[in-house]
């Protein structure tokens, strides 16, 4: 079987799901900048602050009791491939917005990950009932390469905004474009608008 498939290839209803300039693959890649970090349970936590009513931080045992729920969603990256129908398991992110009250004049959302990485989006696209903070994908724990423990989902935009090894979520009234969003990135990036690099509308 081929690996990547042109949507000229595919069934018009499969077509569909893939955006243009977008090729379906049937394998997970990986992709990433750096390292893959190690997760320790012990100092692991996830701390939620910024322009919010009430800042605060969980470990590793009190995060994973959060109520957890499911998302299959479609899955774009940047480099041209599609995955359909990515399982995913974990915190919805209505949890963060109820338990972190975010002002009223919040508009972004910024991911903070192991090593510095970050990524700004939009909050209407984390306010969406797709978006979580996955701990498992298809059935199983994250792998680390996926980035596990815990990694965000925001299944409406390119998938570099999904940042693996997650340990931030920040609020703000004002943007602040992440690592690929410096580096060449669309800051919103779209797919189906095709927002790809800087200057693509
Ligand atoms: N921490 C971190 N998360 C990241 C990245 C990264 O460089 N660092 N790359 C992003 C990119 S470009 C993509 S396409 C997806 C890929 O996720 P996957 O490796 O699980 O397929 O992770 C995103 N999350
Ligand atoms: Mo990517």
């Amino acid at each position: 079987m081929k690996f990547f498939t042109k949507r000229a290839d595919l069934p018009a209803e499969t077509a569909a799901r893939v955006p243009p300039g977008q090729y379906l693959t049937q394998k997970w890649p990986v992709l990433h900048y750096g390292p893959v970090p190690p997760f320790n349970p012990k100092t692991w936590d996830l701390r939620v602050f910024g322009n919010v009513e009430n800042e605060f931080k969980l470990n590793w045992e009190e995060f994973q009791k959060l109520d957890q729920t499911t998302v299959t969603a479609d899955m774009h990256c940047v480099t041209t491939w599609s995955r359909l129908d990515q399982h995913w398991e974990g915190i919805p992110f209505s949890k963060i917005i109820e338990l972190a009250k975010p002002k009223a004049d919040s508009k972004f959302v910024i991911a903070h990950s192991e090593y510095g990485f970050t990524a700004n989006t939009p909050l209407e696209y984390c306010l969406r009932d797709d978006c979580l903070i996955a701990l498992r994908a298809n059935g199983e724990p994250l792998t680390a390469e996926h980035g596990s423990p815990a990694r965000l989902v925001v299944p409406r935009l390119y998938a570099w905004k999904s940042a693996k090894w997650l340990r931030g979520i920040e609020f703000s009234d004002t943007d602040k474009p992440g690592f690929w969003e410096r580096n060449g990135y669309h800051n919103t990036g779209d797919p189906w608008k095709e927002q790809r690099y800087w200057g693509d509308d």
